[in-house]
């Protein structure tokens, strides 16, 4: 089906696919690691059901966040410029990259978040209180996921990728966007244009408005259905890099809509900066040779933010 596109210059193709849903509930559990590593193999992609994180979590946090983006522009700009943390907005990153977006970016450490309430929230506790319940139970589930992936790729230590994320100093990062409606413009336009996620797993959900769209082949895309009660896990460069290009780190981007405004956070599971990323031994074969050369996530983060948003920064690490 060709639709019209954000821009509209440019035709670009939609497509409907049906996406992964997997059932992490103790009935869904063991056919996980496969279904799992068939979903990251194939789309890099996939949704999370039955995932056990409580609805007052998610609640709570979606309370948070409705504060704040609904304050007055210069109550909001209390917490910014991002550089990158902080409140943005429509600006994304260092290197002028834009979207119809404004944003909260966060480091994850929950002495970070409550320090940087303060700028964010007349209720700092409070707000702190509902982000840091928020990262902590998504975390677990990006750990639980990454556990279930390694069984699935039959690695006998199951931690090997959780692990990165768990440990102390881990660079994890969170983030709440909201995508105003994009009112008298009758089609969505780019709010998040296209990139993949730097990190190892990035788990996302959004209200009940649709925006979100992942690209499996260039210019065209799939739509992903809102489901507020589910989380969307997608595969970041490091892991693509850990599973020696076994996982694909999906490209993704966000639409805006023109009736409803969206919002979406997703937590970024990255390793601590001096972790060193190289690919799973049992992963690499003399069938299937090392893709990638070993780097830091320090060396990584700096080529992301050196780079445009779309840029493919993995290509860097290409071994010869
Ligand atoms: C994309 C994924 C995460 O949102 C993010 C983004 C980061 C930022 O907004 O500061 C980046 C972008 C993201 C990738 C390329 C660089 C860095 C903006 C940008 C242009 C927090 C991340 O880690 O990488």
């Amino acid at each position: 089906m060709v639709v019209a596109s954000p821009n509209p210059r440019r035709t670009e193709k939609i497509q409907a696919m049906e996406l992964p849903a997997i059932d992490l509930s103790p009935s869904g559990r063991s056919a996980a690691p496969r279904l799992i590593v068939e979903a990251c193999e194939r789309y890099g992609f996939f949704k999370a059901v039955n995932h056990g994180v409580p609805v007052e979590i998610v609640s709570r946090m979606d309370e948070a966040s409705a504060g704040f983006f609904a304050l007055p522009a210069s109550e909001k700009q209390r917490a910014g410029p991002a550089g990158p943390f902080g409140y943005g907005s429509k600006s994304i990153g260092l290197n002028g990259d834009v979207g119809e977006v404004e944003y909260l970016l966060l480091e994850s450490d929950p002495a970070f978040v409550s320090r940087r309430s303060t700028s964010i929230s007349d209720d700092p506790t409070r707000f702190s209180a509902a982000v840091n319940g928020y990262i902590e139970a998504v975390r677990d589930l990006a750990c639980d996921i990454l556990d279930l992936m390694a069984e699935g790729l039959r690695v006998p230590d199951t931690s090997v990728f959780s692990r990165f994320i768990r440990a102390v100093g881990s660079d994890s990062v969170f983030r709440i966007n909201h995508y105003p409606r994009s009112g008298a413009v009758i089609h969505g336009e780019v709010g998040f244009g296209e990139h993949s996620d730097p990190q190892i797993l990035t788990v996302l959900r959004s209200n009940d408005v649709g925006g979100l769209q992942i690209s499996l082949e260039d210019g065209v895309w799939t739509s992903v259905p809102p489901d507020p009660k589910a989380f969307w896990i997608n595969v970041g460069d490091v892991l693509q890099a850990m599973t020696n290009g076994r996982f694909l780190s999906v490209r993704h981007r966000a639409l805006t809509n023109p009736f409803k405004s969206r919002t979406s956070m997703a937590f970024f599971g990255a390793p601590p900066l001096d972790a060193r990323i190289a690919s799973h031994r049992e992963l690499v074969t003399p069938r299937w040779p090392r893709l990638y050369k070993p780097f830091t996530w320090a060396e990584y983060k700096k080529a992301v933010y050196s780079l445009r948003l779309g840029d493919k920064r993995l290509d860097l690490f290409k071994a010869s």
